[in-house]
C-alpha cells in the first residue's frame, strides 16, 4: 500500500513485504544520503526493535514505517522527537471516528492504559553534528489478537473500532501532521506543543515511578517542560526533569 503525500514525507517512498527493521533500512538509505522525508515502510517486521534492544511484535497488519530526517539542531535537542511524533500520532489517529488516544510519555500511545504505538528515534551523529535522524514509528493498527506476553498490556486501533481501518489514510494523515509539527519544532522546538502535549497525556496528576539509567525516583508528574522533558514533583515537593526512562504508575 501507499499513503498520499502531498509534503515531502513520504518522497522516495519504499515499500517492503518483509523486513527485519524499517530503521535499519532507513539508517541505510540514510547513510547513501536519502534526503529528508525519505520513508519505508514494511507490512511485516522480523526483528522489529524497541528501545534498549527490546522485540517490537510486528506482524502483518500493522502500520510499522521510518522517516528519515536531517533537522538543523545538536544531538541533545533531537531528545525531543519522540515525544513530538507521539503528538503527531495521536492527531493521525484523530483523523477517524475513534474514541481517543493518548500518549505516554516519552515514546507510547496508549489507550485505556494499554499499549497501541511506540516510537523509535535513532542518531545518526559525530562530534556533536547530527547527519541524520531515524524515526521508526509502530502502530497496532488491523491486529486482531496478540501473542501471551502482550495479550494484557497491547490493544490495536481496529480492536478499539470494531473495525479494520485503512493504513494508507491513517498513513496519510500522520506524515503530514508529523511533517507539519516538525517544521516548526526546527524552528522553535518543542515549547509550542506543551499544552497540546499535556492535553493528551494520559500521566498528568498520576503518582509515577521513573526508572532512569539505573535509578528509580518517585513523584507526582507536573506535565512537561520546553524540551519536552518530564517533570516530576517529588514527596518533598522538589521539581525533578527527566530526558528518559519508563515510567509505571505507583502502586498504591
Ligand atoms: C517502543 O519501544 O515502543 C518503540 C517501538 C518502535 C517500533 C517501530 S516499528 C517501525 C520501526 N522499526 C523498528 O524496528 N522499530 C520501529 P519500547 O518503549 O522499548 O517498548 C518495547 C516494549 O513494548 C516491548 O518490550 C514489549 O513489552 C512491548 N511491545 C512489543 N511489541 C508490541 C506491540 N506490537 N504492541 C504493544 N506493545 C508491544
Amino acid at each position: 500500500f501507499s499513503p498520499l503525500v502531498r509534503g515531502k514525507f513520504g518522497r522516495p517512498y519504499h515499500f517492503y513485504p518483509v523486513v527485519s527493521s524499517t530503521n535499519d533500512v532507513a539508517k541505510e538509505l540514510a547513510r547513501q544520503g536519502a534526503p529528508e522525508g525519505a520513508l519505508v515502510v514494511a507490512e511485516e517486521q522480523t526483528g522489529g526493535r524497541g528501545r534498549l534492544g527490546r522485540a517490537w511484535h510486528s506482524p502483518p497488519g500493522g502500520l510499522w514505517f521510518s522517516l528519515v530526517l536531517r533537522p538543523p539542531v545538536s544531538p541533545a535537542a533531537t531528545q525531543s522527537l519522540p515525544v513530538l511524533l507521539s503528538l503527531a500520532v495521536t492527531d493521525g489517529v484523530a483523523a477517524f471516528p475513534l474514541p481517543s488516544v493518548e500518549v505516554k510519555w516519552p515514546n507510547d500511545i496508549v489507550y485505556q492504559g494499554k499499549k497501541v504505538g511506540g516510537i523509535l528515534v535513532e542518531l545518526g551523529a559525530e562530534a556533536e553534528a547530527v547527519h541524520f535522524v531515524v524515526a521508526g514509528i509502530g502502530l497496532n493498527v488491523n491486529i486482531t489478537s496478540f501473542p501471551a506476553p502482550l495479550e494484557k498490556t497491547a490493544t490495536s486501533l481496529q480492536k478499539i473500532a470494531g473495525e479494520a481501518l485503512s493504513r494508507p489514510q491513517l498513513l496519510s494523515a500522520i506524515l503530514a501532521a508529523a511533517e507539519r509539527y516538525y517544521s516548526c519544532w526546527c524552528r522553535e522546538g518543542f515549547a509550542p506543543f506543551r499544552e497540546d502535549y499535556e492535553r493528551r497525556l494520559c500521566l498528568l496528576g498520576r503518582e509515577v515511578e521513573i526508572c532512569c539509567g539505573g535509578s528509580v525516583a518517585r513523584g507526582t508528574v507536573a506535565g512537561v517542560d520546553a524540551e519536552g522533558r518530564l517533570v516530576l514533583v517529588s514527596p518533598d515537593g522538589t521539581k525533578r526533569r527527566f530526558v528518559g526512562g519508563e515510567v509505571t504508575f505507583k502502586q498504591k
